[in-house]
C-alpha cells in the first residue's frame, strides 16, 4: 500500500516532495537504485521518482504522514518520526481494525489524526514494484476531536491527496465505517485462513457457511452492546455482499499466512473477544475461531 500511495502522490502537481520513510538503510539504497517506485496499472507502467529516507536520519518537518504499516506497527512507526511533526502535521492512518485508531487519536491530541479506509487493491511484484490491481473506493474522515474543531475544511487535506486516482470520498463519520469494516474483517479474515480459501468460497461450503452465520450473529450481538460501536443490522447480509464482490480475492490475513508474515488478526477477533468480555457476553463461536485460527495460521506459515 505504501508504494501505491507514494506513486499516486508523486503524480500530483501540487505536492512538493514525496518520501517513503523506511526502517532499513538497505531499503533506501534499493529504492535509490531502482530510481523510484515502479507502478503497473492495466497496460501502463510509470516510474515515480519517489525518494527514500532512513527513519533514524529524518530531520525535516513532515506536513502529511500516511501511515501504511500493519496495525500493530503503526504506533511505533509514528513515534519514530514524531520529532519531525509541526503543529500542522496531519496524520492519516490506513490500517484495518478500530482499537489502534482510537488509541492513536488519543495519543496525539494536539494533532489532526484521520483514518482512511480503502478497498483499492495492490500487490508487490518485487520491492518497490507495485501493481494497482483493483480499483475500489477510499473513504477519509477525521478521528481526533481536535481535528473536528479545526478551522481548515477537509478540502485542505483532500487537495493534498490523489482524490481521483484513489477514488477518495470524504466521510464525516469515518469511525462508524471503521467499526463496520472491523465487523466484516472479524467475520471473514480468520475463516479464510481456517478454510484456506478465497473469500467467495466461504459461501460455498456448508461447514464454513454455518460457522460464518453463527459468527456474524455473535459479532452483531457484541457490537450492539458495545457503547462506542454504531448499531449494526443484517451483518450476515453485509458480509455476504463483500464476499460476493471480492469472491476471487485472497483475504489480507490469508495472504500473510501463506507468506509466513505477521498478520493484523490480533486487531480483529481477539479484540472482539476483549469487547465481549468487557460487556460480560459469552462469545463461544469467536473463541473457537481464535483457537482454530492459530493452528491453521501456523500450518500455512510453515
Ligand atoms: O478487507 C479485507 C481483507 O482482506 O483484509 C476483506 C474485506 C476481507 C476483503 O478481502
Amino acid at each position: 500500500m505504501a508504494c501505491l500511495w507514494a506513486a499516486r502522490l508523486w503524480e500530483l502537481p501540487n505536492i512538493a516532495r514525496v518520501s517513503l520513510l523506511l526502517r532499513r538503510q538497505s531499503a533506501v539504497e534499493d529504492l535509490q537504485e531502482a530510481g523510484g517506485v515502479r507502478l503497473h496499472e492495466a497496460e501502463m507502467e510509470t516510474l515515480a521518482a519517489v525518494q527514500g529516507q532512513h527513519i533514524p536520519l529524518i530531520d525535516t518537518a513532515i506536513s502529511y504522514l500516511l501511515v501504511c504499516t500493519k496495525a500493530q506497527d503503526a504506533e511505533k512507526a509514528i513515534a519514530s518520526v514524531a520529532h519531525c511533526f509541526t503543529p500542522d502535521t496531519k496524520i492519516v492512518l490506513l490500517q484495518n481494525g478500530i482499537k489502534m485508531q482510537q488509541h492513536i487519536s488519543q495519543a496525539y491530541p494536539s494533532h489532526k489524526v484521520y483514518a482512511l479506509s480503502t478497498s483499492q487493491g495492490a500487490y508487490l511484484h518485487a520491492p518497490f514494484d507495485v501493481v494497482h490491481a483493483g480499483f475500489g473506493q477510499s473513504y477519509l474522515g477525521l478521528l481526533s476531536p481536535s481535528a473536528a474543531n479545526e478551522s481548515t475544511s477537509p478540502d485542505t487535506l483532500l487537495h493534498a491527496l490523489p482524490v481521483q486516482r484513489m477514488n477518495i470520498h470524504w466521510d464525516a463519520n469515518i469511525t462508524s465505517r471503521l467499526w463496520i469494516k472491523f465487523a466484516i474483517n472479524c467475520a471473514i479474515n480468520a475463516l479464510t485462513v481456517i478454510y484456506n480459501c478465497k473469500n467467495g468460497e466461504l459461501l460455498h461450503h456448508p461447514q464454513s457457511l454455518r460457522t460464518l452465520r453463527a459468527l456474524c450473529e455473535e459479532i452483531q450481538l457484541i457490537l450492539n452492546r458495545t457503547p462506542t460501536s454504531p448499531s449494526i443490522d443484517n451483518l450476515f447480509q453485509q458480509v455476504e455482499a463483500v464476499l460476493l464482490a471480492t469472491a476471487e480475492n485472497i483475504s489480507s490475513t490469508l495472504q500473510d499466512a501463506r507468506k509466513g508474515q505477521p498478520s493484523e488478526f490480533i486487531h480483529f477477533n481477539p479484540y472482539l473477544c476483549e469487547l465481549a468480555q468487557s460487556q460480560k457476553i459469552e462469545n463461544p463461536v469467536n473463541e473457537q475461531v481464535i483457537a482454530r485460527f492459530s493452528t491453521s495460521f501456523a500450518k500455512l506459515a510453515d
